[in-house]
């Protein structure tokens, strides 16, 4: 069933008039006769509405610095930050030799009414110590939340002093859960920071080996990072770091070095790219690791790039080989699947990335959106050019960076660029909004209330999202596959993945549960669309 203009007014009407005017921009019915139609996106939640959304401090400290195992990752203010970042995201981190991992602490000053009144300053001094003291790592991060914007704590000033005091590298973010809309903002903070103090500060200066790559907004939820090198490794790249998953400060330092930057998730580090490019020289291409056909494509963009006989025949036998191993364990879980539908609703790039793999198992997505994603990742930047990736520059001020005079070297002339951006589009890449079929519906900061009602209008035998609707969902008797955290389960990119989600999908098809609970909608026949039979 297809929602139409008039079942999104009679969805509308049920709003009070202002939070209808303001939704309308939000919600679009994918119709291809309107040639890049609008969508607002990363604005102001309306207060009290119930949103998925996090805070830039989430986005700051929990996603981007979260992963990085061997900095010390200091939640300045009360410990529900820190332990709501620290036990919730899947920050999955291997042991190495030579790199510390401090991914099973939790660092908090867990603040206390007399620190807010009196000031944290003091208290966070003394913590960087005994940190130091305890632990001995070579970095340490220091994130704000409210509280500390509130009551005007210099977190700069004690990371300063502490920096001297110490000798190791303690960088300060103002990333305060208020700044901004979401967690982008504290994307941004983070990434920022990054440029100006940790990639190129490392002593190497050539690639270590040939067809060096760095991974950015690749986060190793639930392993994904892990099978993604995995397979480059195979095809013989070498990875000189990973931004952020399973990522580490000392292999960030020599980012610099590498011929090609990789990008999985464009939302959260598309600044980077950029910014890396224009200080290092180092290009960038937009890849996707999940699902087959995305990950074959980046596969042969990566082999276009680098444009080596043998690199290219590798590339093309390990495809072989896995799709062999793959397809046809997936071609049995696929027979639970065939055309049913799902709702794909994600932060940033997995409420896009996700509708291949969902379409490759027979399962179209009729409904998806991001919490807080911005217009170009909706819309796709080459089709707009005058809306800048980083469009958070309204929230927070975009970094300043030039060539390093030191550093910067041309991983490719110009020309060899220029004819490569002709084959593979290294910059462009197309919004969510391309994607959808005609009919589907496309919904920004999708909020609890919409949540149930495109569920009524629709029913998708599928819902994918996060932690804070999936058992609203499963209650009204649909299975939810969070994509946030993957259920724990995982990893779902690469070859591996792609039978993982299959297997997990048509498990939660499967699985009886579903006898066992009565939809709302079961039980009244306005909802079933009974009345309107006959
Ligand atoms: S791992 Fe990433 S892929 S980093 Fe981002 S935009 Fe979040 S934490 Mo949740 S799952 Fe999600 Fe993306 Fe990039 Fe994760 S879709 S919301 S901030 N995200
Ligand atoms: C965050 C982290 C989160 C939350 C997941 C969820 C994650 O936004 O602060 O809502 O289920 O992936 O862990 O996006």
């Amino acid at each position: 069933m297809a929602v139409t203009e008039k079942d999104l007014q009679e969805l509308f009407e049920k709003m009070p008039s202002k939070v209808q005017k303001n939704r309308r921009k939000h919600i679009l019915i994918k119709n291809g006769e309107i040639e890049n139609p609008e969508i607002e996106a990363n604005t102001r939640t309306i207060p009290g509405i119930i949103t998925n959304r996090g805070c830039a401090y989430a986005g700051c400290k929990g996603v981007v610095l979260g992963p990085i195992k061997d900095m010390v990752h200091i939640t300045h203010g009360p410990i529900g930050c820190a332990y709501y970042t620290w036990g919730t995201r899947r920050n999955k981190a291997k042991r190495e030799d030579n790199i510390k991992n401090f991914i099973n602490y939790s660092f908090s000053t867990d603040m206390q009414e007399s620190d807010i009144v009196f000031g944290g300053e003091k208290k966070l001094t003394a913590m960087i110590d005994e940190v130091v003291e305890i632990l001995q790592p070579k970095a340490i991060t220091i994130s704000a939340t409210c509280p500390v914007g509130l009551i005007g704590d210099d977190i700069n000033a004690v990371a300063r002093e502490a920096q001297k005091r110490h000798g190791i590298q303690v960088l300060a973010f103002s990333c305060e859960g208020y700044k901004g809309v979401s967690q982008s903002a504290g994307h941004h903070i983070a990434n920022n920071s990054f440029v100006e103090h940790v990639i190129g500060k490392g002593e190497q200066e050539e690639a270590p080996a040939k067809f060096s790559i760095n991974l950015l907004g690749e986060y190793n939820i639930g392993g994904d990072g892990w099978e993604v090198e995995r397979i480059l490794k195979d095809i013989g790249y070498h990875v000189v770091s990973v931004m952020t998953g399973d990522g580490s400060w000392e292999q960030m330092r020599n980012a610099h070095v590498a011929e090609l930057n990789l990008v999985q998730c464009h939302r959260s580090i598309n600044y980077i790219a950029e910014k890396i490019e224009t200080k290092y020289g180092t290009p960038w291409l937009k890849v996707n690791f999940v699902g087959i056909e995305s990950t074959i494509k980046s596969l042969r963009d990566m082999a276009l790039y680098f444009d080596d006989a043998e690199l290219t025949a590798r590339t093309e036998a390990v495809i072989a080989r896995e799709v062999a191993r793959v397809q046809p364990i997936i071609d049995q879980y696929a027979k639970l699947c065939q055309n049913k539908t799902a709702f794909c609703f994600v932060g940033g790039s997995r409420g896009h990335h996700f509708q291949g793999l969902f379409r490759e198992l027979g399962i179209e997505t009729i409904l998806a959106g991001y919490e807080f994603a911005h217009r170009d990742d909706y819309e796709g930047r080459d089709i707009i050019p005058s809306i800048k990736p980083d469009a958070d520059s309204k929230n927070i001020p975009d970094l300043h960076v030039e060539a390093d005079p030191k550093r910067f070297r041309l991983k490719m002339s110009p020309e060899k660029l220029a004819e490569l951006k002709q084959r593979i589009p290294l910059s462009d890449y197309p919004g969510m909004n391309v994607d959808m079929k005609e009919g589907h519906i496309i919904v920004d900061d999708l909020n609890h209330f919409e949540t149930e009602e495109f569920i009524k209008l629709l029913k998708p035998d599928i819902f994918s999202s996060g932690i804070k609707d999936k058992y609203v969902v499963q209650k009204m008797g649909i299975p939810a596959k969070q994509l946030h955290s993957y259920d724990y389960s995982g990893p779902y990119a690469g070859f591996n993945g792609a039978v993982n989600f299959a297997r997990d999908v048509s498990m939660g098809f499967a699985s009886p549960t579903w006898n066992f609970i009565t939809p709302p909608w079961k039980n009244s026949p306005a909802l079933s669309g009974e009345m309107n039979e006959g």
